[in-house]
């Protein structure tokens, strides 16, 4: 096996550093799958719901997009209706031959009910903003008794872990430059 290149060496200390917001919590919340991303990129975001509220069962998951992303398309689920709140932009987008003039703000799947015992995955394909550093989404699980917020998003300094309820999230990485080497 060969030695990993000097280039992958420093990508892997500059997403451990810029990573170090986003520790992944020691409980299973409601997190995302994956919890890097390239800036600018279309991504597919996986939310995971591994609990209910205490043991209360998962009846509806409400994710608020946050600015910067534009495009935002759910992945349709059997057993579950989507709802999207859309918001005017402030500034038409152009986007691929065509223009937005508003964005999706929020989706809501509602349905299950998904017991406390079972895991569900809910999937959004999101536009990443062309920046880098951590991406929150805060959600909202709505049970059949009570709901759960996770939207205790960590401020400067601290790490999703310090968070009660944080949100789900993912740190955008910069596009590997020419140069770099991809094993
Ligand atoms: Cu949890």
């Amino acid at each position: 096996m060969r030695a990993p290149s000097f280039a992958v060496r420093r990508c892997v200390v500059l997403l451990a550093m810029i990573g170090s917001a986003l520790a992944s919590p020691a409980l299973a919340h409601v997190v995302l799958k994956e919890t890097t991303a390239v800036s600018g990129t279309y991504h597919v975001a996986t939310f995971r719901v591994a609990h209910g509220c205490g043991t209360s069962p998962t009846v509806a998951i409400r994710i608020a997009i946050p600015d910067g992303i534009v495009v935002a398309k759910p992945m349709p689920k059997p057993g579950w209706r989507i709802d999207i709140v859309q918001e005017t932009l402030p500034t038409p987008v152009p986007q691929e031959g065509r223009t937005l003039t508003q964005r999706p703000k929020e989706i809501t799947w509602s349905g299950g009910p998904l017991p406390d015992e079972y895991l569900d995955e809910f999937t959004v394909m999101v536009r990443l903003p062309a920046r880098t550093g951590p991406l929150w989404f805060p959600t909202v699980q709505l049970c059949e008794q009570g709901e759960t917020r996770w939207i205790d998003t960590p401020p400067e300094g601290k790490t999703s872990r310090d968070m009660r309820f944080p949100p789900p999230g993912l740190t955008l990485v910069p596009a590997p430059q020419p140069g770099d080497r991809q094993d």
